[in-house]
């Protein structure tokens, strides 16, 4: 037999928590209409793009007869995206609920992505397959990828594997880029009249994809306790050796969220977040300014450390940046050809000058070369920047190091500063799943199955009142168009499922507005420790700071 670790043999030995309506036989499970739905902006368009799956209910599961769920399916499924903690319980809820309701059903696992399902790659999966990987970390069982899927080859491809596997549902698990795939897809089979239905299960550590049907996407709670706790430990050495100031970029390709519930989890001494930092019109030099005056007040009271947390999509939201980067897009993926052949940074610098407005491109000269290469990187699939790869912490901590040099000649300031930087990612990304991830993932593919059994096309499985306990907790499906709306991607329009941002206005955001000051100047970090799978519920089965706020939030509503 394999050797596994202590943890994982523990593990193995875990069973999910299962909230009450998932606990029927398959075939007692219905569902109700809860509500009808439009989309997230742009309706007309949607509706125009979508017309066989936009607008329908809202799905909630009640008890009730179904017999359909009692018949033999094949089913796929899809690892999409960034890998995020607890995929494979999606895979073990759905599976579990495929053979509780026929043995002789059938569930493959296409590999790498999106890109398995148009090549045909799969391999199936069964329970003596999948034993081994329930409750673990990791895409590792069948994969992940990024593929869009939008040409007709790939549609004439997925439908051609579609046949060839008799499939009667995809399940598709990924993020905003990865659900688009599905809605697009469902869209595609529903009107050439394939019996093949789609389903999303809402994925990614970035936390989102996110509406009221939506609570938050799994891999959230298990990444951000694994960032807390690295955050934490840094605090801790910053405060007794007292003499680092610690960048540290944190993983989240737009939204801020997971910065922002690492600063409440550790109370560091500053945290950007990139929506503030946009709405406000923030110019890297004011926000290099604002972290060099709390360097020197810090300072001042001896304290020549800090941490400071850095969302790693900061980038994207600084106005000149933000411009700079579009630009790019645009002309990096209009006359790619031509950039594509470009070989030194000379000459890409160059080609620049000559296709980038003079705004941008002053924009571009104020980079130190490193970073300003790395935003020349090739863009992903479906033409997003890969701000993983920018060292925005480097960028910071060397601007910052550069102001508080100009300040000290000036006699305001009268530490010292010394600086490391850190990019906390790829840490989180596959830690095995906190007890919330591994409880809610396995919710999550029994209830994919309970909404493609249901006969149900283009929805994203819905699992709500997570604040809860598990067993109260309620299961449903939410159409993808109702996430969706249109978006300039490679400088075309695209319908995509929209981002939810930092609200600036919401209530975690406004618990770290009233405290940053103080934490600014005042050494108060918290130290959340190791992720923990066992002992007292308060520890092992904490919910994010950021769930709990906004549920709360949603109830004062
Ligand atoms: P998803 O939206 O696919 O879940 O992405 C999660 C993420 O970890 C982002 O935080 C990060 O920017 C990106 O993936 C990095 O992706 P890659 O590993 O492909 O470089």
């Amino acid at each position: 037999m394999t050797e596994v670790s202590a943890l994982q043999t523990e593990r193995y030995r875990y069973e999910p928590k299962v909230p009450a309506i998932l606990r029927q036989d398959v075939g007692m499970i219905a569902v109700k209409k809860a509500g009808e739905t439009g989309g997230a902006g742009n309706q007309r368009e949607l509706q125009r793009r979508f017309p066989h799956i936009y607008g329908a209910p809202a799905a909630l599961f009640k008890r009730g007869e179904n017999p359909p769920a009692k018949k033999r399916y094949n089913v796929g499924v899809v690892l999409s995206g960034g890998p995020a903690p607890g995929g494979h319980n999606v895979i073990a809820g759905l599976l579990d609920s495929l053979k509780q309701g026929n043995p002789r059903s059938k569930l493959y696992g296409f590999l790498n992505g999106p890109a398995g399902l148009i090549n045909c790659a799969y391999r199936e999966i069964t329970p003596k397959i999948l034993q081994p990987y329930r409750n673990t970390g990791g895409f590792d069982i069948i994969g992940s990828g990024r593929d869009k899927v939008e040409t007709p080859d790939q549609f004439r491809a997925a439908a051609e594997t579609a046949a060839k596997l008799d499939l009667d549902a995809v399940v598709i698990v990924g993020g905003d880029d990865s659900n688009t795939n599905a809605a697009v897809l469902a869209e595609h089979f529903a009107s050439s009249g394939a019996k093949t239905r789609f389903i999303g299960v809402p994925k990614t550590i970035d936390g989102d994809l996110k509406n009221e049907f939506i609570e938050t996407s799994f891999g959230f709670d298990s990444a951000t306790k694994v960032y807390s706790q690295l955050v934490g430990n840094i605090a801790r050495d910053a405060c007794s050796s007292r003499k680092y100031w610690h960048f540290i970029k944190v993983m989240g390709r737009s939204a801020s969220h997971i910065a922002l519930e690492c600063a409440l989890q550790t109370q560091a001494n500053i945290c950007l977040i990139s929506e503030e930092v946009e709405a406000r019109g923030l110019t890297l030099a004011q926000i290099t300014e604002d972290i060099s005056r709390a360097v020197a007040a810090r300072a001042e009271g001896g304290e020549n450390f800090g941490v400071v947390i850095i969302p790693e999509g900061l980038v994207e939201f600084i106005p000149e940046i933000k411009k700079l980067i579009g630009e790019l897009n645009g002309q990096m993926a209009k006359k790619a050809d031509e950039f594509n052949a470009l070989r030194s940074f000379q000459d890409k610098r160059a080609w620049l000058g000559a296709n980038l407005s003079e705004e941008s491109m002053g924009a571009f000269n104020t980079l130190p070369e490193g970073i300003a290469a790395e935003f020349l990187i090739d863009r992903d699939p479906h033409g997003n920047v890969q701000v993983s790869r920018i060292e925005t912490e480097r960028l910071l901590a060397t601007l910052v190091e550069q102001r508080v040099a100009v300040l000290k000649k000036e006699g305001k300031f009268h530490g010292n500063f010394a600086s490391y930087t850190h990019f906390f990612g790829y840490e989180g990304r596959c830690g095995a799943p906190s007890n919330f991830d591994a409880d809610y993932c396995y919710a999550l593919g029994k209830t994919a199955f309970m909404l493609l059994a249901s006969g149900l096309n283009g929805y994203l499985a819905s699992v709500r009142n997570l604040t809860a306990p598990p067993s109260k907790w309620t299961a449903g499906g939410v159409p993808l168009t109702s996430l969706m709306h249109i978006e300039t991607r490679k400088g075309e329009p695209k319908p995509v499922i929209k981002k939810a941002l930092v609200d600036l206005k919401g209530p975690v955001f406004r618990a770290l507005a009233a405290k940053r000051e103080e934490w600014a100047l005042k050494t108060s970090y918290l130290f959340p420790g190791s992720p923990q799978y066992f002992g007292p519920a308060g520890v092992s089965d904490r919910a994010t700071k950021t769930l709990v706020l906004e549920s709360l939030g949603a109830k004062k509503k």
